[in-house]
């Protein structure tokens, strides 16, 4: 078994990162400038952000933080979203997910201009990623890509079973992993909350990207032996002995499963980092269009 560690990888992007903003400043340009809109006080996002914020800093990026309030109208967020899009100094901002629930997702996410959207949520760079047309790809599935390439895992003629069909994860990777390329040209099976007999479907993948928030769903009895693991979970859970008062726990019951997997992911460590590291490449090529 091999732990795919995602901190390290993550680390090591940011490194090539910050030697490509080096060689910007050197030209005499501004560095590239990332910017982050923050609803309300979600203790995770907060975490989250924070992170993407102090990144930025490591590799010599420009950032900018806005932080609303929850009560925010639609119209106002809308507006301050108007004026990200207007901004030449700003290359690619994000909105911060998940947003209040007065907020209509949708429209936020369309008002995003796309040549901005760092995240990649935009239907036009959501359009183009399906089509195998150049754009930003969400920073997520962009890192297990990342991680899959870097640890040399070949995807081509597998079984890879993706759990969950969120937007922002099991929808987008399993349209990645099926594209031609490497990685991809998998055969993709997208698992949900009704799919019938999941563990059928499990117990046959060479490889599992599970990103449901259940933590320790998937069990070792539902996988076969040498199976390649991504856990994307991410569930903080109450834990009063701990001094944070939670703990992290990903999708995947780490410590049965590992004995069964050729190659695993864990959290954290694995692609939380990962989705950090994708925000600000993708930020660097906003920046280069
Ligand atoms: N707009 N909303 C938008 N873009 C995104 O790409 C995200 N996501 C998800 C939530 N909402 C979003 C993130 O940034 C999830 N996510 C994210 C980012 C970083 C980490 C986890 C999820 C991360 O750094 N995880 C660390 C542990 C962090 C902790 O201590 O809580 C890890 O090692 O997994």
């Amino acid at each position: 078994m091999k732990i795919i560690d995602g901190k390290m990888i993550s680390n090591l992007i940011k490194e090539e990162i910050k030697q490509e903003v080096e060689k910007i400043i050197k030209k005499g340009e501004r560095p590239p400038h990332l910017a982050a809109i923050l609803v309300g006080n979600d203790g995770a996002s907060l975490t989250y952000v924070g992170s993407k914020v102090r990144s930025c800093k490591q590799v010599g990026f420009d950032s900018t933080l806005l932080k609303l309030p929850a009560e925010i109208s639609q119209k106002d967020l809308l507006n301050k979203i108007h004026e990200l899009n207007n901004d030449d100094k700003i290359d690619g901002f994000i909105v911060q997910l998940p947003l209040p629930n007065h907020i209509d997702e949708e429209e936020v996410l369309m008002t995003v201009n796309p040549n901005k959207d760092v995240d990649g949520f935009h239907p036009s760079n959501f359009g183009k990623m399906a089509l195998n047309m150049e754009s930003f790809i969400p920073a997520t599935p962009y890192g297990i890509i990342e991680l899959l390439k870097r640890y040399e895992i070949n995807t081509s003629g597998k079984n890879t079973v993706v759990i969950g069909r969120s937007n922002i994860v099991g929808r987008p990777i399993s349209i990645l992993l099926s594209r031609k390329g490497n990685p991809g040209d998998s055969t993709v099976t997208l698992v949900h909350s009704r799919t019938k007999n999941l563990e059928s479907f499990t117990k046959n993948a060479d490889i599992i990207v599970s990103a449901l928030g259940v933590p320790d769903f998937l069990k070792s009895e539902m996988v076969k032996k040498g199976v390649i693991i991504i856990d994307v979970g991410i569930t903080r859970v109450k834990d009063d002995s701990n001094s944070k008062g939670y703990v992290i726990k990903g999708d995947v019951d780490f410590e049965s499963v590992k004995e069964k997997a050729s190659f695993i992911t864990p959290v954290p460590g694995g692609v939380g980092p990962m989705t950090i590291a994708m925000l600000l490449k993708n930020t660097l090529f906003s920046k280069n269009l």
